[in-house]
């Protein structure tokens, strides 16, 4: 029976830091850890085998970290007998176990969790930089919730990239200079990659067996699972790929799967990597001149400012937010979003790049299977589970605003005041995905046509009435109204026309 003070603590398994709030209020000379592999987690979607791999591999690594600290941890295995196979049901039998009434945690990320694991004392996560309280009164009495005004706060709260109180280099954002099309011949940097070793091995194992049927490529697996595996390929990418980030930032070629791209949201969203310390680190690189100033500010933006914000946004609008869908979008999600089997080159080669990595970097995410599902009109909950199912670095408070705000505008403009839609010229404009498609880029209907350019003008033409009072959107608006009557019945009978022949999944 336990001392009374004596507490369970819950780790969840995108809680895999030392510094986790309820690891630092407990005592390991008293407190039990409790970590769960769970069907009911693997299983709510069906996630990337390399997503579980990752997360159970990382939590037994953490596990060992943790016993050579000195902790007491009760590690639940997925194939262990009697695993109840849910969180709830295994803080309930490990109360049992070690005589234990007391159960604390740190503040869960995603809603679902939290309801279900109500009663738990739980702390609030402060592995984050803006709480729940402090980002719900940045934005009471805001007409609009921009990310930028949100990133300055962010700036002068962190003093990360400051000179006093004015932004390094007199600006706070680089954009302009970022953000080019690819060139001819440049050069990317192979991420390191690291072997699995035994534990790796046996959840590889263990989700070949027990997932055989979900989305993905189990191997070859390579993602860091440690905190000193994360470290490396944070020191690769500050040394290799940071001086040039913001330049191949949209970028999208073929034959290079990561650019210029970090590839540490996996490690930071897991707590392998401080997201504070990630960023201070990036400054250095600035402050020794090894990065300019708009490569380090576009990466330190995406992280204190994108990443915060998206959070907050999750919280302030949960749980309500996921049923949003303002531009009635209906479709069923196509087949090929889970099979890859499609013609569209950009979208083939965007989705084998996930089944192949669990990973695809942001602009394909918002550019090519989101921007496709944008003008589709898919049903932002299937689009929303097939982002938080296939991607290594999805869990819910990331995913879900940046698929339903900012990818499907869903949410009507909350968080995004347009909507990312593009015609195939933006796609053709920053890639090689053109060139060796079978659709001509440069059609706007008829045979052999890029779907892209009929879907987009009949996206314009369907939701006119609500974007031509958009300042940002007037102009295109105006730009379909141009078009003969010929051509706009062309244009929106092509994309009926090709609409109706989507197979649609299941
Ligand atoms: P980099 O390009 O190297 O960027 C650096 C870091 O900035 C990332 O590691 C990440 O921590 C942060 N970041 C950048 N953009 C965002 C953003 N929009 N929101 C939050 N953090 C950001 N990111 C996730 O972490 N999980 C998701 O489930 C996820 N789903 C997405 C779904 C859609 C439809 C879109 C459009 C974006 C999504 N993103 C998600 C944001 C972004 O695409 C990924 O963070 C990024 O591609 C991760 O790769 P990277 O580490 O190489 O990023
Ligand atoms: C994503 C995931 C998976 C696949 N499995 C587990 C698990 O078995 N046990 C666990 O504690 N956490 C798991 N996770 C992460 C959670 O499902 C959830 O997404 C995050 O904790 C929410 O922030
Ligand atoms: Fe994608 Fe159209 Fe380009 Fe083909 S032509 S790769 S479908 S944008």
């Amino acid at each position: 029976m336990g001392t009374p003070d004596q507490s369970l603590i819950l780790v969840l398994g995108d809680q895999l830091s030392d510094r986790l709030p309820s690891l630092r209020a407990g005592d390991k000379a008293r407190d039990v850890v409790l970590m769960a592999e769970v069907m009911a987690e693997a299983n709510y979607v069906r996630h990337h085998k390399k997503k579980i791999i990752f997360c159970f591999s990382a939590m037994r690594h953490f596990a060992e970290r943790l016993r050579n600290q000195g902790w007491q941890v009760d590690y639940v295995k997925l194939d262990d007998a009697g695993n109840s196979q849910s969180l709830a049901g295994e803080v309930a039998r490990a109360k049992a176990r070690h005589g234990l009434s007391r159960v604390v945690m740190t503040e869960p990320g995603e809603w679902r969790l939290k309801q279900e694991l109500h009663g738990i004392e739980m702390l609030e996560d402060t592995r984050f930089l803006c709480s729940h309280a402090a980002f719900r009164q940045w934005a009471t009495g805001r007409r609009e919730l921009r990310m930028e005004f949100f990133y300055r706060d962010m700036r002068r709260q962190t003093k990360l990239l400051m000179d006093g109180d004015q932004p390094e280099g007199g600006r706070w954002n680089f954009d302009a200079e970022n953000r080019a099309p690819p060139k001819k011949g440049m050069t990317f940097p192979d991420p390191p990659r690291f072997a699995p070793d035994a534990i790796t091995a046996e959840c590889i194992a263990l989700v070949e067996r027990l997932a055989a049927g979900h989305f993905g490529d189990a191997t070859p697996f390579w993602f860091p699972v440690t905190a000193e595996q994360a470290d490396e390929l944070l020191q690769h990418f500050l040394r290799k790929a940071l001086p040039r980030f913001g330049e191949t930032q949209d970028a999208m070629l073929a034959n290079e799967k990561f650019l210029h791209h970090s590839l540490l949201s996996i490690a930071i969203n897991a707590g392998l990597l401080d997201p504070l310390e990630v960023c201070r680190r990036a400054e250095t690189e600035y402050r020794a001149g090894r990065a300019p100033l708009e490569a380090v500010e576009g990466f330190i933006r995406q992280v204190i400012g994108w990443r915060e914000y998206i959070r907050g946004i999750y919280w302030l609008t949960a749980p309500g937010y996921v049923e949003r869908n303002e531009l009635a979008a209906n479709r069923p999600i196509p087949a090929f979003y889970w099979t890859g089997e499609t013609e569209m080159n950009c979208l083939a080669r965007t989705i084998a790049q996930t089944k192949e990595e669990a990973y695809a970097h942001h602009i394909q995410r918002l550019m090519v299977t989101g921007n496709f599902g944008l003008l589709a009109g898919i049903d932002p909950k299937q689009v929303h589970e097939w982002y938080l199912a296939v991607y290594a670095d999805a869990y819910e408070w990331v995913e879900l605003p940046n698929t339903l705000g900012m990818a499907l505008h869903a949410d009507g403009g909350m968080l995004a005041s347009k909507p990312y839609a593009a015609s195939g010229n933006y796609i053709n404009r920053m890639s090689d995905y053109c060139g060796s498609c079978s659709y001509d880029v440069k059609k706007r209907h008829g045979a052999g046509a890029c779907p892209f350019n009929a879907l987009y003008w009949d996206f314009i033409a369907r939701h006119k009435a609500r974007f031509a009072r958009n300042p940002r959107m007037a102009n295109i608006c105006r730009g379909f109204d141009r078009f003969s009557a010929d051509e706009q019945q062309a244009i929106r009978a092509h994309a009926k026309a090709f609409l109706d022949g989507l197979e649609p999944w299941g």
